[in-house]
């Protein structure tokens, strides 16, 4: 064998063992690809800069429904849209901002526990936590539509193009707003590995808020990495004095005012909030 063929060998044989092509290391949707990644991304094993602290200052306080058991929370064309849990007690309803007032109520099939909601369009989507079933209603509560999905259910936004869903764990998933199929997913971490039960969700100023279950911060995540860009703590806000209460658990966006909006589960009060630096 001449030197030029033995050469010609070694060369298609360093092809051959060349490396797969290297995947997103936040995008772990197996077969699924992420609509994502043709960004430049940072991976957990990445050196981080770290995120970012901030508190709160309440602009307005407003009445809450002590016995709604928050699970999710939207605000769509002046009003409030909420998604209650616990099986018995879970429904859809309508609530002025100003006032508290449920406006319009429906309820879920006992079997069901409710979980996140979000607008999308004309249309409200509800998850169920263990279900796999999700509702698609109109603004007038009408059941348009059910859908399956294979997680449990925790939260869900919109960010104009496809849903956002949590499910207690590190990853959220990207859905076809028509078909509800997974189309992409992202792991979220911060400087201390992935972030995990992640809950309630609002899409804000192209960021991805998340509740962290059950504490009182609020993860800002980058939709395009799962980088966890800041954290918010919201610890006092309720002022500690309703013992009946349970967790934080609702964020909603007025992007038409560039409001915040949170509450929580039974929580008696939801509040209008603006971010401040936390002082160190
Ligand atoms: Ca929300």
């Amino acid at each position: 064998m001449s030197r030029s063929s033995k050469l010609l060998i070694l060369l298609v044989g360093l092809v051959a063992l060349r490396p797969a092509s290297i995947q997103h290391p936040a995008a772990i949707g197996g077969n699924k690809p992420c609509p994502l990644e043709t960004r430049a991304v940072k991976s957990p094993n990445q050196p981080q800069p770290p995120a970012f602290n901030q508190t709160y200052t309440i602009i307005n306080a407003f009445d809450h429904d002590p016995g709604a058991f928050t699970q999710g929370l939207v605000f769509h064309d002046g009003f409030l849209y909420e998604g209650t849990g616990l099986h018995g007690e879970s429904g859809l309803r309508k609530v002025e901002l100003e006032t508290g007032r449920v406006l319009k109520a429906i309820s879920l099939p006992a079997r069901f526990f409710g979980e996140g909601i979000t607008s999308a369009g004309d249309k409200i989507v509800q998850l169920t936590l263990n279900s796999n079933i999700g509702f698609v209603y109109d603004e007038r509560f009408n059941l348009l539509k059910t859908f399956a999905y294979p997680t449990e259910g925790w939260g869900i936004t919109y960010d104009g193009k496809r849903l956002i869903v949590s499910d207690g764990t590190s990853i959220l998933y990207f859905w076809d707003l028509s078909t509800f199929e997974e189309i992409g997913r992202i792991q979220v971490f911060d400087m201390d590995g992935p972030v995990h039960r992640l809950n309630e969700l609002e899409y804000i100023r192209g960021e991805v808020w998340a509740n962290v279950w059950p504490t009182d911060r609020i993860a800002r995540i980058d939709p395009y990495t799962g980088q966890v860009k800041g954290w918010i703590d919201l610890t006092g806000i309720l002022n500690g004095e309703d013992f009946h209460s349970d967790v934080l658990n609702g964020i909603a966006y007025d992007p038409e005012e560039d409001r915040i909006f949170v509450t929580g589960k039974l929580w008696p009060k939801l509040f209008e909030i603006r971010l401040t630096a936390l002082k160190q």
